[in-house]
């Protein structure tokens, strides 16, 4: 194990600053490998889960890789291809989601993986051990801002393999948010941050290029329940249901209208980036419902963004609901389900959702 990314201080206890280790070093910071080795000695995940995420770390690290090179790297623009959503795919969603697949295949730890990317789940090669997770990936979230040089980012989500399922179909991964053993995302921005969480507080770790090693950067990360800052495309305004026209004109009424405070706006199109700002700082997200994409059940993916989403904003100390319901409560009805989405600052989703069931109660 390299040291480099360590200042160890031999002998020397600062408790402010880490932790005694194992030969009198002093570590001032600790690594993604550390911090899952802690995990498993407090029983929070086993020792699958925690190779698991370092594989899925390791290949976003050449996922960075590959989207900083930007024009010099042959990796912006149209892929030419079009993915199970109708969407036309970028270069680097196609490279991400392959990047992914094959850091993902020979492990051991995997039963299959299911992806924004792919209509089917991709089963691990017969070549390759099989394991008892099953892993759902977002490979490039926001790719529509790749070309502009925006960040953007990958979500993905750990479940269980239902025992005795060696060739899992896409009904095995259709569980509830609340079974996610691990969620987690990494947005490439200036800096590579992962942010992870496996039920017992969400934590970010901001990758050390010199070294290669992501660095716990925030341990429990909270979300203010209060905010004065939401994130929305405006420009489906006239779209939304009554509900959420109400919600957010009062939030432009600012300090003169009912919620008597000001508000700011910010909304960058890529979740990992818009979600980040929020574990960073608070603040409000919303993808609703509106007329254009009713049809659909809304824009964004319940398997692969919605729920890994909820579940590290949930234990933030946020909240993730449809406007209507929790969304780790759903039962989901199909790999590429879509959901409406509002979730952050947690008294802000409760107004809003609020709203939404007063509507649905007076309709
Ligand atoms: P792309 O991956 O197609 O860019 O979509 C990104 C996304 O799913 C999510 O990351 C954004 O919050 C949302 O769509 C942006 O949607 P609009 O383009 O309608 O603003």
């Amino acid at each position: 194990m390299h040291w480099s990314s360590f200042e160890l201080t031999s002998g020397r206890f600062s408790p402010d600053n880490g932790r005694p280790y194992a030969c009198g070093y002093v570590m001032k910071s600790i690594s993604l490998i550390q911090f899952l080795i802690e995990e498993r000695r407090a029983g929070h995940i086993n020792a699958e889960l925690s190779l698991l995420i370092e594989v899925v770390a390791r290949a976003c690290k050449r996922i960075a890789v590959a989207t900083n090179k930007g024009a010099l790297g042959g990796v912006l623009g149209e892929a030419g291809t079009g993915n199970i959503q109708g969407e036309a795919q970028k270069k680097l969603d196609v490279i991400s989601n392959e990047i992914l697949l094959e850091a993902n295949a020979w492990g051991g730890q995997l039963a299959a993986c299911a992806s924004e990317e792919m209509e089917d789940p991709q089963p691990i090669p017969d070549m390759y051990p099989k394991g008892n997770h099953l892993l759902l990936f977002d490979p490039l979230d926001g790719s529509s801002n790749i070309d502009v040089n925006i960040s953007v980012g990958t979500i993905f989500s750990v479940l269980r393999c239902p025992d005795g399922i060696t060739e899992p179909k896409a009904e095995h991964f259709l569980q509830a948010g609340t079974t996610q053993l691990a969620a987690g995302y990494v947005v490439y921005g200036p800096a590579t941050v992962l942010v992870l969480t496996f039920g017992h507080g969400t934590h970010e770790f901001t990758l050390d290029r010199e070294v290669g090693s992501f660095i716990l950067s925030r341990r429990d990360i909270r979300i203010p329940e209060e905010t004065a800052e939401f994130a929305i495309n405006m420009s489906n305004q006239r779209h939304w249901e009554v509900p959420m026209q109400r919600y957010i004109g009062e939030l432009l009424a600012g300090k003169d209208g009912p919620r008597a405070k000001d508000f700011n706006m910010r909304w960058v199109a890529s979740m990992v980036a818009d979600v980040h700002r929020i574990i960073t700082r608070g603040g409000v997200f919303f993808y609703p419902l509106d007329a254009k994409i009713k049809s659909k059940g809304g824009k964004l993916r319940l398997m692969y963004e919605a729920n890994p989403m909820a579940f590290i904003v949930e234990q933030a100390g946020g909240a993730a609901t449809t406007g209507r319901e929790r969304i780790m409560d759903i039962q989901p009805s199909g790999l590429h389900q879509r959901v409406p989405v509002f979730l952050g600052s947690k008294n802000e989703v409760d107004v809003a959702t609020h709203y939404h069931v007063e509507a649905d109660a007076a309709a």
